[in-house]
């Protein structure tokens, strides 16, 4: 059974399976999203909020300030190496608060054998829909330090 790796700057990384997902609150979206080469795709999708997935993972986002939290970003990946990236401040309620999913169901299907889906409810298009998700990296923006220049 597909798994998705979940790391980065987490206390408790984790390996999930679409079963695993399961574990948290169902949310269902019903989406309406624009393909370049299909054109517009209409899908229900049910499955777990992201930033409750990623709460649970013990995120370096406790006690920090709206401002310090605004830096940190999610890069998910799908196993055909397509990847997106999302902010941080999108899923936050303090900022966006999108409902962000980790879809376990589409079209009243499971995705146990595919692998779960990304599903972006507030994007017009479909590019972040991301399919047989197996990565998410979470992770703060650094500036590096390079010797020599000022
Ligand atoms: N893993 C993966 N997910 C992906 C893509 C991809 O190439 N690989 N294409 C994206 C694009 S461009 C679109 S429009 C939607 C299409 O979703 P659909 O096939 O369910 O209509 O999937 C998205 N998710
Ligand atoms: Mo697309």
């Amino acid at each position: 059974m597909p798994t998705l790796l979940l790391h980065g700057d987490l206390g408790r990384p984790a390996a999930l399976s679409v079963a695993d997902l399961r574990g948290w609150p169902v949310h269902r979206a019903e989406v309406t999203f624009d393909c370049a080469t299909n054109g517009p795709q209409h899908h229900v999708f049910e499955g777990a909020l992201l930033r409750d997935v990623v709460a649970r993972a013990h995120p370096d986002l406790e006690d920090r300030r709206r401002k310090d939290r605004s830096r940190f970003v999610l890069a998910v990946s799908g196993g055909d190496g397509h990847h997106s990236l999302l902010s941080w401040a999108e899923l936050d309620p303090d900022f966006c608060g999108s409902p962000v999913l980790l879809a376990t169901r589409l079209d009243g299907e499971d995705l146990d054998e595919a692998g779960c889906q990304l599903v972006v409810p507030t994007d017009r298009c479909g590019a972040r829909y991301v399919s047989a998700v197996t990565h998410i990296w979470f992770g703060a923006l650094e500036v590096p330090v390079l010797a020599g220049v000022s």
